[in-house]
């Protein structure tokens, strides 16, 4: 029988991680984990894997617009998670597609549809860079005035910003100076900011109502890769819910520091580890192997 479907949908505009631990791919099981469908329509195909990025190609304007106007008309868009954008060619297409969505939602009295911005510009590591010059400067320009969380690490913001951070005052100043560029607010990611064991991970929020600092989390001793693009998207999920920008920042780094205290996360390959997610209930590992000796 046909019904409605009351399923809600999350969109991510993001690059491609054939090892399944960043980007589009990350993202979608992320929103899998938070109750949502997700819709992916890829910037770029990147050439990576556990261990390092080796190169890209952008999709291009043509083929990034196919994909957002087929979704444009079909399907209601809950929220947005933009990641890797590695063009200009790509934030202006993006931007222009966040405006035109925009106002289909308000034109069917549908709520707002939030953006998260993760403005990636290097693999995790720092050694790659994931976007062509300019692009920051044209993304602030279009892109930014359009977003409800800027998601930056601390190694980002300084990029954005000029200058160095190096302690948990110049975060908070800095934050405030990344408002200014236009997002309504700034979760500034401190996991850059020292490598130590015993150092507090801390995250700064900034918004309307002033930057704080938010209560540290219990710090794993390894750099896993793919968590910021799954925390931008968790905090997408937030927003899609109707959380304020607060609690939806609060929520999505509890999922992630979870996640990463427990059992999935897991070394699949000669590089980093990366994050899993568990089977669903009902169907054993076992069971496929029996499936497997029996026809044998
Ligand atoms: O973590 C930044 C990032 C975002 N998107 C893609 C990536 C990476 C890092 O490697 O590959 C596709």
């Amino acid at each position: 029988m046909m019904r409605k479907s009351t399923t809600r949908c999350l969109l991510t505009i993001a690059g491609t991680d054939p090892s399944g631990a960043a980007g589009i791919q990350a993202d979608l099981q992320v929103f899998r984990d938070l109750g949502y469908h997700g819709l992916s329509v890829i910037s770029a195909v990147v050439s990576q894997n556990t261990v390092s990025v080796r190169g890209w190609q952008a999709i291009g304007r043509e083929g990034l617009k196919g994909q957002l106007k087929a979704l444009l008309h079909d399907i209601p868009i809950a929220g947005i998670k933009l990641g890797m954008l590695p063009d200009v060619d790509t934030i202006e297409v993006v931007s222009e597609f966040i405006q035109r969505v925009r106002a289909v939602a308000a034109a069917e009295n549908m709520p707002p549809i939030p953006v998260v911005l993760d403005p990636v510009m290097a693999s995790g590591d720092g050694r790659y860079a994931l976007s062509k010059e300019n692009t920051m400067q044209r993304a602030v320009e279009l892109l930014y005035a359009q977003t409800d969380v800027l998601t930056p690490n601390v190694p980002e913001a300084e990029l954005l910003l000029g200058g160095k951070i190096l302690t948990a005052d110049e975060m908070l100043s800095a934050a405030e100076r990344l408002l200014k560029l236009g997002p309504k607010s700034v979760l500034l990611k401190g996991g850059h900011l020292s490598a130590e064991p015993d150092f507090e991970l801390t995250d700064v929020f900034a918004n309307a109502d002033g930057a704080r600092l938010l209560e540290p989390l219990g710090r794993i001793n390894e750099d896993v890769r793919g968590t910021g693009c799954q925390l931008a998207s968790a905090i997408a999920c937030g927003l899609a819910d109707g959380l304020p920008g607060l609690e939806a920042v609060d929520r999505a780094r509890r999922y992630l520091n979870d996640l990463l205290h427990g059992p999935n996360r897991v070394r699949i390959g000669r590089g980093r580890s990366i994050l899993v997610r568990p089977m669903l209930p009902g169907f054993s590992p076992n069971a496929t192997q029996v499936g497997r000796d029996d026809d044998s």
